[in-house]
């Protein structure tokens, strides 16, 4: 309870913050983009990762406003990257199931393309495979809608959930992110190498692109590289650093 009510007050506050990890073409080696990820300044108790406080927003709600937050800085650093020379960088946030499920979010995205003019190709929005599952016929109609609106869409935590393949076609997502679990052990674990393999395989016989996540290694990157991933994202590359740190890093690869 006691987080629950800061939680408002944070937003309040500015104590949210959102951190950058870089994802990465697995064959150039170059970044093609990054992931927003939620931190929570707390006064007292320092950095409060997501895992904390994203279940204790979704339940009270205050996922909505935060979600919102996090849509209009992406959107702004979108904006702001075109000044810089890194115009060519994707940026992905992170939806809630109650983002996705509301009726909100088609109109604030049309607000904020509108706004600023950016390319909608260049923003993602990720959607875990549970939160599209718990409904998927509304998912399919907000899948369609974003596509509409040539914004990109990306399954987050694939393979971790109950979701039949067949729904990768209903959904016909852009990207799918192989949930790190099944990375970690990917040379280790000849269930795990199988499981990528295929799912790569599948997800390019129906035109979807791949990404892996969690890459901590050279020895996953090159495994993942030589079953045709296309994209990485994890320890290897780059942590989640801050907004300032990123464009540093997105520069110097160039
Ligand atoms: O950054 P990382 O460690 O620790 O994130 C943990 C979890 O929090 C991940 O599953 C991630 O998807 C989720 N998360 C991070 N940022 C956001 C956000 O802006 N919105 C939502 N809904 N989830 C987020
Ligand atoms: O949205 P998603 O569940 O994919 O959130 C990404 C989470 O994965 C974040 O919490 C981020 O800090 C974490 N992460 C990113 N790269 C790595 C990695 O290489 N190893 C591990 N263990 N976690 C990672
Ligand atoms: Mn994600
Ligand atoms: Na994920």
């Amino acid at each position: 309870l006691l987080l629950e009510n800061r939680l408002w007050q944070a937003l309040e506050q500015n104590e949210f913050e959102l951190y950058l990890q870089a994802q990465v073409d697995l064959r150039s080696g170059a970044i093609i983009g990054a992931e927003a990820l939620l931190r929570w300044h707390h006064p007292q108790l320092g950095m409060v990762g997501p895992d904390r406080f994203i279940p204790i927003a979704e339940e009270s709600g205050l996922i909505l406003p935060l979600g919102d937050w996090v849509l209009q800085r992406v959107v702004e650093l979108l904006d702001r990257w075109r000044g810089l020379g890194l115009g060519h960088l994707r940026l992905a946030a992170n939806l809630s199931a109650r983002q996705c499920h509301g009726t909100s979010l088609l109109p604030q995205l049309d607000r904020l393309l509108g706004q600023t003019g950016i390319d909608p190709a260049l923003l993602e929005l990720e959607i875990t495979e549970s939160a599209a599952m718990q409904d998927p016929e509304r998912s399919r109609e907000l899948l369609q809608q974003l596509r509409a609106r040539g914004i990109k869409v990306a399954i987050d935590d694939f393979g971790t959930g109950y979701s039949s393949l067949s729904y990768l076609k209903l959904f016909e997502p852009d990207r799918i992110k192989i949930d790190r679990g099944f990375v970690k052990d990917i040379e280790t674990d000849p269930n795990d190498a199988v499981i990528v393999t295929a799912t790569i395989g599948l997800a390019h016989a129906l035109g979807l692109e791949v990404i892996a996540e969690g890459v901590e290694t050279q020895a996953q990157a090159d495994f993942l590289r030589s079953k045709h991933c296309d994209e990485g994202q994890g320890y290897l590359f780059a942590r989640p650093v801050t907004v300032a740190q990123f464009e540093a890093l997105a520069a110097a690869s160039l």
